[in-house]
């Protein structure tokens, strides 16, 4: 008989009951706003999470699958160039992404930990059980909590520690607010931890816009679908054929935002909130904002939060990046950044990160 290798699981909870921000609060403050405006996290309710996953599979929406085939060819680099133990995974992430990462600890000798962080205790459960048995004798430090609030209830790192953030999330956050959880995922890398942070790229702004814009309306359902959530959730009155989908690239602020546009003026009431909502003719409702990067631009808020990029890999069509990146040490040179195996830029004289190949003009 072979021994056999006992996975270790340990799940702890550090939600308080009315801990959370609800979607009473965000509405009662995003429709009562001059310029009005929801966050995106509400657009996922099971629908939504059903159509979210129909836009990652439409021919305009590149960026699931760049992400993955990145990935795929640089795992293993990855593993290399991070020695990671163990991976810490800030929400549910994709199983395929992590396995990909997982896959390639395992075949570098390394894997020893997995850290899921979720904010739900059911989610956390599964994730752990479900990497248990592919892995065997995989250790699990299960954490419920919200990840721009619980960081520091992370484990101590069992060694190299790897911490991705995919998906382009951070491209929700606002700037100001990207920087600050930046700074945040920094606090929980040591000197020898790595974040590894998923971001889409700046490109022919008629690219993005189909992105967001597919011709099949997939994302319009996806954005509308906010409205029906109000309506169910809070007891609101949205007729959802009065409003239109927008998405734009916001060229000066290199970012997506997506809208809902009122057809005609018109009254909401939103019975849970014993609020009425008068929307203008073509008035706008800000959903989402989706932010694109550039080398530079990634760098200056990396640098901002008291990270340094340590490697960015792309793809052939430089769609889509994936940075490797570590904390700042305080006096540091720049430890060489971008060196090593996967190059694909470099610093130039004025110490700007330049990708390798020249930009392909769009058009
Ligand atoms: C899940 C935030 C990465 O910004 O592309 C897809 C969400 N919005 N289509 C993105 C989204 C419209 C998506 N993220």
């Amino acid at each position: 008989m072979e021994p056999t290798l006992e996975s270790v699981v340990e799940v702890r909870s550090y939600l308080a009951p009315g801990d959370e921000r609800t979607l009473a609060d965000d509405v009662l403050d995003g429709l009562t706003r001059p310029l009005k405006k929801l966050p995106p996290k509400h657009l996922y309710d099971a629908r939504g999470s059903l159509l979210f996953e129909a836009i990652c599979e439409l021919p305009e929406y590149y960026r699931t699958r760049t992400e993955r085939l990145i990935l795929e060819t640089y795992a293993d680099d990855i593993v290399a160039r991070t020695g990671a133990v163990e991976l810490v995974e800030l929400g549910s992430g994709s199983a395929t992404k992590t396995r990909l990462l997982l896959d390639a600890m395992a075949t570098a000798g390394t894997l020893r930990r997995y850290v899921p962080v979720d904010v739900s205790a059911a989610t956390v459960h599964a994730v752990a059980d479900r990497f248990c048995n592919e892995y065997p004798g995989l250790s699990v430090h299960g954490v419920v909590g919200d990840f721009e609030r619980h960081l520091s209830h992370l484990p101590p790192a069992a060694g190299p520690r790897l911490v991705p953030c995919l998906g382009g999330t951070i491209g929700n956050f606002p700037p100001g607010s990207r920087r600050r959880f930046l700074r945040g995922l920094g606090n929980v890398l040591d000197p020898a931890s790595h974040l590894l942070l998923g971001i889409d790229l700046v490109k022919d702004p008629r690219a993005l816009e189909a992105a967001y814009d597919d011709s099949a309306g997939v994302t319009a359902q996806f954005n509308l679908n906010i409205l029906h959530v109000l309506n169910r959730e809070l007891g609101a009155d949205f007729d959802v054929d009065a409003f239109e989908h927008v998405a734009f690239f916001d060229r000066r602020r290199e970012w997506i935002e997506m809208r809902l546009r009122a057809t005609e003026p018109q009254q909401v009431r939103v019975e849970a909130l014993d609020l009425d909502v008068e929307f203008g003719a073509r008035e706008e409702l800000r959903t989402e904002i989706s932010a694109k990067f550039t080398p530079e631009s990634l760098h200056s808020d990396l640098a901002a939060a008291g990270l340094e990029p340590v490697e960015l890999y792309t793809d052939p069509d430089e769609l889509f990046a994936v940075s490797l990146a570590r904390r700042a040490e305080p006096g540091d040179e720049p430890r060489g950044a971008y060196g090593g195996g996967a190059l694909i830029g470099f610093t130039d004289r004025a110490g700007h990160w330049r990708l390798a190949q020249p930009r392909r003009r769009p058009g």
